[in-house]
């Protein structure tokens, strides 16, 4: 072999390198516990769908929906490992991992749901989000999805607070909720949104709690008819970037995904709006019963949940301060 083609076979794989680096090329998998359709995952399809048209397909978009990648508490663990680059998540899972944002999962923290949105807009919301993103856990949070207002949901009636009493409800992993409904007199269950379905089903618990997209879309209330509209959690949900994803962007390509979260946390709004007045008639047309409380009724579920807002919001007293004078 001549020396000059020596040289250029010595000198291949740095070409391949250079040109690979040119591409700048980010493929993002985004996981969804929801299914095509429900409002955060339209909102994040069109995010992905402008992402990919805006880098001029620098940064390339795949939603993974219906929870095909996992349960929440997993695709969290690939988004810490990478394996995941992006996703949308309920606070209630990330309180387990980043603490701080555990304020925001307090039952009745928020007035209703304008007081949330308000919040999450304004630099509360803000604070929060970089808690997330300055925690080591390997997330940038970049905006937030609403996911209206959690109610209770068995399939004996819950016309008041004793009716709760030893009923097995299921939460979301995060203590503070098991701490919640046992607070209430209830039997607080940890389980994944994907076993939900079946554990109504065999009775293996009485009931759950969430929102009326959740619980018409994940088919809960096929065995679970009594919905008493408690409103105890008022849960916010990030928008999370893996941290080592984002750090592969350039400064452009980061405010490019910031602003198109932004954009899709307004988009996402309007559709939950929607989505949660068509889920209430859906519901109701389904034989679901909704059971409204009386103020005093409503105040029993405060009270009982007193010492888990003490307990859980001792080290945030002047964050809480602050929520409770947002008007
Ligand atoms: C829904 C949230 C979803 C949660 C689910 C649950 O949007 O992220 O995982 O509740 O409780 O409201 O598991």
């Amino acid at each position: 072999m001549d020396f000059k083609r020596k040289l250029l076979i010595a000198a291949l794989p740095l070409a391949f390198c250079i040109s690979n680096a040119a591409w700048a090329d980010v493929k993002i998998k985004f996981a969804e516990v929801h299914p095509k359709g429900y409002p955060p995952v339209v909102a994040e399809e069109n995010m992905g769908k402008k992402l990919q048209e805006q880098s001029n397909g620098d940064i390339s978009f795949k939603m993974f929906a219906g929870g095909v990648l996992g349960s929440e508490k997993e695709v969290v663990e690939q988004v810490q490992s990478g394996a995941v680059q992006m996703t949308r998540v309920s606070l209630g899972i990330v309180g387990p991992v980043v603490p701080d944002v555990n304020v925001f999962n307090l039952p009745f923290i928020f007035r209703d749901h304008a007081h949330m949105r308000k919040i999450i807009d304004g630099e509360i919301g803000q604070e929060i989000l970089d808690k997330i993103t300055n925690s080591n856990f390997n997330m940038v949070a970049l905006a937030w999805m609403d996911g209206g207002t959690r109610n209770l949901y068995t399939k004996k009636p819950v016309r008041d607070i004793a009716d709760l009493k030893g009923m097995k409800i299921r939460v979301q992993g995060n203590p503070l909720f098991i701490d919640t409904v046992n607070a209430m007199g209830g039997n607080g269950i940890a389980m994944a949104t994907g076993e939900i379905f079946s554990a109504l089903q065999t009775g293996v618990i009485d009931g759950a709690e969430n929102n009326p997209p959740t619980m018409l879309e994940h088919n809960h209330y096929q065995n679970a008819k009594f919905y008493t509209l408690t409103e105890h959690l008022i849960l916010p949900e990030p928008v999370v970037m893996a941290k080592t994803t984002w750090e592969k962007l350039t400064p452009e390509q980061q405010a490019l995904v910031k602003k198109l979260a932004v954009e899709a946390q307004a988009e996402e709004r309007v559709l939950w709006d929607k989505k949660s007045a068509d889920s209430e008639a859906k519901l109701k047309a389904g034989g679901v019963e909704f059971i409204a409380l009386s103020a005093d009724q409503k105040k029993a579920f405060y009270d009982a949940t007193a010492p888990v807002r003490a307990k859980y919001g001792a080290p945030y007293a002047d964050l809480i301060k602050r929520i409770e004078a947002v008007n």
